[in-house]
């Protein structure tokens, strides 16, 4: 990362130069930790201020409350550690998790199936008795709504909706104080709704009887077009022996994952190519009924799918969408890490708050 040489090459000048043109350096040292839980990983990081990820930690999510809990305090310690050898000053903790998330709370009120013994959880209090700082938490697609506000596509954007694609598909949206619209989106600001289940935009049924999905329901976009679909299609196609191949090998011990599905599909594999449109076509439609609920004027897609997703869903677009809503811009995200970028932003962002 750009910012790391600086972090470490740069020393307080003495009190009375440290003014003005130095103003820049000292921000620079002051940073945030940054964790966030997925359905399959948990990554912490000590984000500067500008944004720059200065160290990345990445394990397995655990599977039970116990485990997780333990493993996210000794990441968020040893990362807090490692940032003094750094030169960054930690200004307090940013959590983006899955799940509906009370922000004032700092507690994850309900979670699926894909992040298990994760309902009714307090995660501020323990972070912060065991860090003895100030501790954020939001659901990780809104984090990442933040994320593309602060650093991405949405900067001056007053009203847009981000979908990323993970294990599960993490989505929030953002608009303008307009009137008219006041109890669906104020300010400019995440709609986090009467019970923070806002914008669970993974959770948009686009077929009466599709798959079932984590959640309880069956026909969720999740459950077409979210990583964790892709690579139940893929297992499935793998147990008919149809999936790998020459050009699309598999390594020794090598789970089967939604990579070799996309990989397949490059290669001319028919029925690959099929799991990969039906499950575009189900990301188009959702976002068609998005458009219809919310107008907003960009819809950011991120994740490790965004870049097959984007031409079917522009092309779902110009077929269903009502005339007023056809002329949205689509775009690939190009932040790395969004969720943990979110995360960050709401501690720097209160942090400096004037
Ligand atoms: P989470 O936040 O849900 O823990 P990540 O954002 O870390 O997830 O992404 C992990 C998911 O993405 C897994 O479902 C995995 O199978 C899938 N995945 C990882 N690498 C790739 C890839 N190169 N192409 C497609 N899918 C991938
Ligand atoms: C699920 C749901 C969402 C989350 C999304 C993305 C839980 C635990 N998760 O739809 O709240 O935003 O997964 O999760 O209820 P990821 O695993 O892809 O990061
Ligand atoms: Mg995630
Ligand atoms: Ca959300
Ligand atoms: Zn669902």
């Amino acid at each position: 990362d750009l910012d790391e040489p600086l972090q470490k090459s740069f020393r307080f000048p003495p009190v009375k130069e440290c003014f003005s043109q130095d103003i820049d350096h000292i921000l620079e040292t002051q940073s945030a930790l940054a964790v966030d839980l997925g359905g399959t990983n948990l990554r912490v990081a000590i984000i500067s201020m500008k944004g720059g990820i200065v160290k990345k930690f990445c394990q397995p999510n655990p599977k039970n409350y116990e485990a997780r809990m333990e493993l996210i305090l000794k990441m968020c310690t040893d990362a807090a550690i490692q940032a003094v050898d750094l030169n960054c000053r930690i200004l307090g903790v940013g959590v983006s998790t899955g799940g509906r998330v009370n922000p004032q709370e700092g507690v994850i009120i309900d979670s699926t199936k894909l992040i298990k013994e994760w309902s009714g959880i307090d995660i501020r209090t323990p972070i912060s008795d065991a860090l003895h700082l100030p501790v954020w938490v939001d659901n990780d697609g809104n984090c990442a709504a933040l994320a593309e506000r602060k650093f991405g596509h949405g900067r001056g954007v007053e009203d847009f909706v981000t979908i990323i694609t993970g294990t599960g598909m993490q989505t929030a949206a953002l608009g303008p104080t307009t009137r008219h619209r006041r109890g669906i989106i104020q300010h400019g600001e995440l709609i986090h709704g009467s019970t923070f289940c806002a914008a669970e935009l993974g959770h948009i049924t686009v077929s009466l009887d599709g798959p079932e999905c984590k959640c309880g329901s069956r026909g969720c976009v999740e459950a077409f077009a979210s990583g964790l679909a892709l690579q139940h299609e893929a297992k499935k196609l793998h147990d008919a022996d149809l999936l790998i191949t020459e050009e699309v090998p598999l390594k020794g011990e090598e789970t089967i994952t939604a990579a070799h599905l996309i990989s397949a599909a490059q290669h001319g594999n028919p029925k690959a190519e099929a799991v990969l449109r039906t499950a575009g076509t189900a990301l188009g439609v959702a976002v068609v009924n998005i458009l219809h609920t919310v107008n907003p004027s960009l819809v950011v897609l991120s994740g490790v799918l965004a870049s097959s997703y984007q031409a079917p869903v522009q092309q779902v677009i110009s077929q269903r969408a009502l005339c007023s809503v056809g002329n949205v811009k689509v775009l690939t995200s190009d932040l790395q890490e969004p969720a943990l970028l979110g995360a960050a932003s709401m501690v720097l962002d209160f942090a400096t708050r004037r």
